[in-house]
């Protein structure tokens, strides 16, 4: 292969470009200079922006096409600019948290300004064509999680351009020409998220390009503290592809962030390459300053020495380019004076016209709570409730929650008077209510044809001639057939390739569908699930493998911050169906036992979490969250591998339904709620309990998110009065959510003769061997006893305590 590596050779840049891209830079400066005044009177919370680091970010635009995908950070506003993925409205729009969708499409004033993000779906959640347009995955705030998305991103031009299977989606990609960049600060860089997804990168050699802007400082803390030997490029430098081979590697470009047309070249080079070859590049963009220091919520000048503020200034990088445009005779500095005149106008109409967007229908809403108020004054509290409006109407830039205090305030006042005194103003509140609930509630999860809840339920169906094959034959059968009817379903994680996965349920299914369809990675959790997400981002259906449930805690940030927000915090406009697969529960030892499902499902509420207790439920399971567009993680019970099932005949079309319990043991005396592999100790118990006269119903949740959706569970208490939650995680974990479902949210308390109760694990971490399992986790005897002296206070006389 032919390399067009790092030319020497200086471009001439278009003056007609060079005009435009001053513009675009001197415009972003003043959206910056406008936005801190902004947040500094009141009218915004919280300001982060983009001055200093324009040039790199209008030379990468203008290699950025249709069809490619940017993964970035709180700096990027330029870029947005420059690419017309951001409209100067709309960014001022998001500084003031305008929770509308059209005022912000970002994020519909969920996210903190400077959190950019295109939309890559339809209103009814359907995929756009990704290919037309320029895309923009939403950003996250912690420092480097911008990241391990972009592995997958540029991933999934290698597997567009490469598998045959992939040419017809079309919307998704065009031959896998699409490339991937990715911005991060110099200090993130200290992050092990960057580390592992410049490793990941280099290893799967994908269109990805990598900017790092050096501005020495993460906030106060220079890069003496951050980065060995201060310099990024340097210590990157064993990833460096040598010049002139064929081999695998970065192109790695140092270049100043006030050189205009070395940038333009650097960026140029690097997306050819990328483009045609697919090969990686980092652009490590040195000597950038940031003249507005950090955000609004400090000032740079304590922390910053004379010297380098003084630096800032003569460096700063539009000064540079101006200084530079003079020079080359482009524009006169009158010329650029008049032209600078006009942009800072333009920029201020775009911040008023989103201001008042914003503004207005709040000050109606305010007007019409006045208005009611007045009203009532007329006939009673005159004063009170004058005073209250005065209040009101006197907020300078009111929100509307001022509105809701004021209501509860006068209504407070009214308390004395009949009802119809203080109904305008509940009618009113409760009217905007729901108006409220769609600004900030809505799209966790997804509605309509994309969501797992929609898919419809086909019963397992089996016959004389359905085989009984151990566990992870019945996984292998249903993934074979899910591999064949799929195109875009790709399988991945450490040992599942080759090995087909440490208990075999992918075996034999690279050889037959390719390494690419099913493979191997390294051991790196958090860019296996960035690798998932880059891909689901980019219309594929990725199955990405967590080993072991207690290494799930390697991916549980990015699975928290990014992958389960995703859909909320675009209000709908983008979705990474991801489906990850894990196993856990029992084993041996602490790191393959570990049940922590409550840390768990608390942190990633936007997934679905499935604990099916056999390989049937969880093949069924898999073509459930197949045929949905939504993110889920599914625990299969380490232990059922090796125990056999029948093989439903319908193993490629039959599905199980989310949020619907099994009553896996029919009883009356009282009902036992668990799931995973707990269903098998609490089955033991029953049998124990049914030969002293106890009846236990047993039912297996199945699905932690959502939970038991049609209240099945208080159903079961209606009958028997009395509930045990078993479960393994924590005192306190997952089995109190379960009560809490159950007894608050069912209402399920008011159908008990007994006080519930939870049994769970231990406080500490599940002890080695096979006693340390049994001393550490419920086991069959104190599943009993918890029944059985929940029925001696029922009938002491029947059911004596034998045991202690
Ligand atoms: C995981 C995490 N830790 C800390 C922070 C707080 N924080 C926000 S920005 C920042 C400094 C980032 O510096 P750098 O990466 O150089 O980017 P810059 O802001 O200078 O462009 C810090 C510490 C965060 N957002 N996320």
């Amino acid at each position: 292969m032919t390399q067009t590596k790092k030319t020497t050779t200086r471009l001439s840049p278009n003056p007609e470009e060079v005009i435009q891209d001053y513009r675009t830079a001197y415009q972003s400066r003043q959206v910056s200079l406008i936005g801190r005044r902004e947040v500094m009177s009141g009218k915004a919370k919280f300001g982060i922006f983009g001055a200093g680091k324009e040039l790199p970010q209008l030379t990468m635009a203008r290699v950025f096409q249709a069809g490619d995908f940017r993964t970035g950070y709180y700096r990027d506003q330029t870029f947005m600019f420059a690419a017309d993925l951001l409209s100067f409205q709309e960014f001022f729009a998001q500084l003031y948290a305008h929770a509308d969708v059209l005022a912000d499409p970002a994020s519909a004033g969920r996210q903190m300004n400077a959190h950019f993000a295109t939309r890559s779906l339809n209103a009814d959640g359907s995929w756009m064509d990704l290919t037309k347009q320029r895309n923009s995955p939403a950003d996250v705030s912690p420092t480097a999680s911008q990241m391990p998305k972009l592995v997958g991103l540029a991933y999934s031009s290698k597997l567009y351009r490469t598998l045959e299977e992939l040419k017809t989606f079309t919307q998704f990609s065009i031959n896998g020409d699409e490339v991937a960049f990715s911005t991060i600060g110099n200090a993130s860089c200290a992050e092990g998220l960057f580390w592992e997804t410049v490793n990941a990168v280099g290893v799967l050699r994908c269109p990805a390009i990598i900017t790092v802007y050096d501005d020495g400082y993460g906030i106060s803390v220079t890069n003496e503290h951050q980065i060995a030997k201060e310099n990024i490029s340097e210590l990157l430098s064993g990833f460096e592809r040598p010049s002139g081979e064929c081999c695998d590697g970065f192109d790695i470009y140092t270049v100043k962030g006030w050189d205009y047309p070395k940038l333009l070249e650097t960026y140029r080079n690097a997306a050819q390459v990328a483009r045609a070859e697919h090969m990686p590049s980092i652009i490590h963009v040195s000597e950038l300053t940031q003249p507005q220091g950090h955000s609004t919520s400090g000032s740079h000048e304590r922390y910053k020495s004379k010297e380098r503020l003084e630096w800032e200034s003569q460096f700063d990088c539009i000064k540079m380019f101006r200084e530079w445009i003079i020079d080359q005779g482009i524009l006169t500095s009158e010329e650029i004076d008049t032209m600078e005149n006009e942009d800072r106008r333009l920029v201020e109409g775009a911040r008023k016209r989103a201001w008042e967007a914003y503004i207005d229908p709040i000050h109606q809403e305010r007007l019409e709570v006045s208005a009611l108020i007045d009203k009532i004054a007329q006939s009673s509290h005159e004063a009170e409730l004058a005073e209250i409006r005065d209040k009101l109407t006197s907020i300078p830039n009111p929100l509307r929650r001022d509105l809701n205090a004021a209501i509860r305030k006068a209504l407070m006042t009214l308390k004395d008077q009949p009802a119809s005194t203080r109904q305008a103003l509940i009618d009113w509140e409760t009217s905007h209510e729901p108006a409220n609930q769609e600004r900030y509630d809505s799209h966790l999860y997804l509605e309509g044809e994309g969501s797992a809840l929609n898919v419809p339920e086909v019963k397992p169906v089996y016959s004389e001639q359905s085989p009984s094959l151990y566990g992870f034959e019945i996984l292998n059968a249903c993934f074979d057939a899910a591999l064949a009817r799929e195109p875009r379903l790709v399988a991945f994680g450490e040992d599942v390739g080759q090995l087909g996965d440490v208990n075999q349920a992918f075996r034999g299914l690279q050889d037959k569908y390719g390494p690419l369809r099913v493979s191997d990675t390294g051991i790196r959790e958090a860019t296996i699930l960035g690798q998932a997400i880059g891909m689901a981002m980019r219309g594929l259906k990725p199955l990405a493998e967590i080993q072991y449930l207690d290494y799930v805690l390697y991916t549980l940030q990015l699975m928290s911050d990014d992958l389960a927000t995703l859909h909320w915090r675009t209000k709908g406009g983008q979705k990474a169906p991801v489906i990850v697969r894990t196993r856990g529960h029992r084993l041996e030892g602490i790191w393959h036992s570990g049940s922590p499902m409550a840390g768990i499902i608390h942190l990633v509420r936007g997934m679905h979490v499935m604990v099916p207790r056999n390989m049937t439920q969880a093949a069924g399971f898999y073509n459930t969250l197949l045929l949905s567009e939504e993110p889920a993680l599914v625990v299969e019970v380490l232990n059922a591998y090796r125990i056999r099932e029948r093989l439903p005949d319908n193993i490629a079309e039959f599905t199980v339904p989310l949020g619907i319990p099994e009553v896996i043991r029919q009883g009356s005396d009282l009902t036992i709620v668990t799931y995973g592999a707990c269903c098998r100790i609490v089955e033991g118990a029953a049998g124990l309990l049914g030969q002293v006269g106890i009846e236990a119903e047993v039912i297996d949740v199945q699905t932690l998110l959502p939970f038991d959706l049609p209240g099945l569970i208080r159903e079961s208490l209606k009958k028997t009065g009395r509930v045990i939650f078993v479960d393994e995680d924590v005192p306190g974990g997952t089995s109190a959510y379960m009560m809490q479902e159950v007894i608050e949210k069912q209402g399920g308390y008011s159908w008990l003769d007994s006080a519930p109760r939870t049994l769970s694990g231990k406080p500490h971490r599940p002890a080695y061997g096979s006693d340390g399992d049994y001393w550490s986790k419920p086991n069959i005897e104190q599943v009993f006893d918890a029944a059985y002296e929940m029925m001696n206070e029922l009938d002491p006389t029947r059911y004596p305590i034998f045991y202690k």
